[in-house]
């Protein structure tokens, strides 16, 4: 039974580029994976694409022909998507094998996921046809920098988990940018966004950020926050993973979160050569790596030491990391330009050495001449 990875979330929350880095990720680890797109409007194609949504409907055709704006139009076009139900079942037969992964990278318009009804369908047939399903709904983390962007933010993705009945991750996207867009000053931890602590704590930051924005009475909002937070908490559905997509470690920690939700069973053994040796190479190490029952999860307080507290010492470190690797490879110029200077060193004494061999020689047939012992008899001991 193959595997449907579906990143929703808001334009510019990192589905195109999550799509990207999975499909490198699990190429790398050797999964077979595929990755489709299905938004009829996607500029950003950053993936090696198996199938493009765009073959069957174009966003432009359907707003000249139907007289509708983008968003309408990008509607419109998941509805036809949907009538047109067999192309997307051949499309995912030719992506080859059902043990698959297919990444399906969709369109971004909130509706999808709040009340229109095509995208649950979809996933719905797809689910008949023995497709498993996960959701990874997606968030940039700037909404943790203004408390009332987070609580919409909450609400929206709690919509979102009702609406897409299905195995569902929440991620916090771009950690590696939060510091930059003000995540220093977060007045709590990090933990406390990530796992959706006591909202009624943000009630006082919420009332001051709109006392500042609004001159409407302050009252009324404070008693729709209350409510939202009271609704959101009596759910407790919503939390977060975090996501840097760029780095390893915390691309190994999603996908592992991933394989929790839709039960991927990993092969327990490491591969091997034809000679019998153990492969090092990463699908291997993963392989390893779970079989061991590395649960993969990087802890919160790791993620806010790595991307807030210490973000420009460590990546420092992991700049330095690279060059050394790099340097180990031999990739970069001035290891290349050390590396002549080496050899030219050595053909330099190779040629010091051939001058010596030969005055050395040439003393011998001297001393022979002479009829003295060679040079090489000389430390010989008597027999
Ligand atoms: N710094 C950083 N930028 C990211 C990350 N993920 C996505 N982005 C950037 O966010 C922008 C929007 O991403 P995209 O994948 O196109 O979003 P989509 O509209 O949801 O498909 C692009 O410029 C990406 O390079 C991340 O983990 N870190
Ligand atoms: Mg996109």
């Amino acid at each position: 039974m193959g595997t449907i990875l579906l990143p929703i979330g808001p334009p510019g929350s990192g589905k195109s580029t999550l799509c990207n880095g999975l499909q490198q990720f699990l190429t790398a680890i050797n999964r077979p994976c595929s990755v489709g797109n299905l938004d009829p409007a996607n500029d950003n194609i950053p993936y090696h694409v198996a199938f493009d949504v765009r073959e069957l409907v174009n966003v432009e055709e359907v707003m000249d022909r139907e007289e509708l704006g983008p968003n309408g139009g990008t509607l419109w076009a998941m509805e036809e998507l949907e009538a047109n139900f067999d192309w997307l079942e051949e499309r995912l037969e030719d992506c080859g094998s059902l043990e698959e992964t297919i990444l399906l990278d969709p369109p971004g318009q909130a509706e999808l996921t709040t009340h229109h009804d095509a995208l649950p369908r979809i996933l719905h047939r797809l689910e008949k046809l023995g497709y498993r399903i996960v959701v990874i709904q997606l968030l940039d983390s700037v909404v943790l920098t203004r408390p009332s962007l987070y609580l919409s933010s909450l609400l929206l993705c709690l919509r979102g988990m009702l609406h897409l009945p299905y195995p569902i991750i929440n991620v916090l996207t771009k950690l590696d940018n939060l510091k930059a867009v003000g995540g220093a000053d977060l007045p709590f931890n990090l933990d406390f966004y990530t796992e959706v602590q006591n909202l009624h704590y943000l009630l006082p930051s919420l009332e001051a950020e709109q006392a500042a924005s609004s001159t409407s009475n302050n009252e009324k909002w404070s008693a729709l926050n209350t409510a939202i937070i009271d609704l959101i908490s009596d759910f407790g559905l919503v939390g977060f993973e975090t996501l840097a997509v760029e780095d390893k470690q915390s691309m190994a920690s999603l996908l592992a979160a991933i394989d929790r939700a839709s039960g991927h069973v990993f092969a327990g053994a490491r591969a091997t050569d034809e000679s019998g040796r153990t492969l090092e190479d990463e699908a291997s190490i993963w392989a390893q790596a779970m079989s061991e029952g590395w649960g993969g999860k990087l802890e919160v307080r790791d993620v806010q030491e790595r991307w807030i507290e210490r973000k420009e010492e460590l990546d420092e470190a992991e700049r330095k990391g690279w060059e050394e690797e790099a340097r180990l490879a031999g990739a970069l110029p001035e290891q290349k330009a050390a590396a002549k200077v080496v050899r030219k060193e050595a053909a330099r004494q190779g040629e010091e050495e051939d001058d010596l061999l030969a005055e050395q020689e040439r003393w011998r047939n001297e001393r022979a001449k002479d009829g003295g012992g060679g040079g090489a008899n000389v430390a010989k001991k008597p027999a």
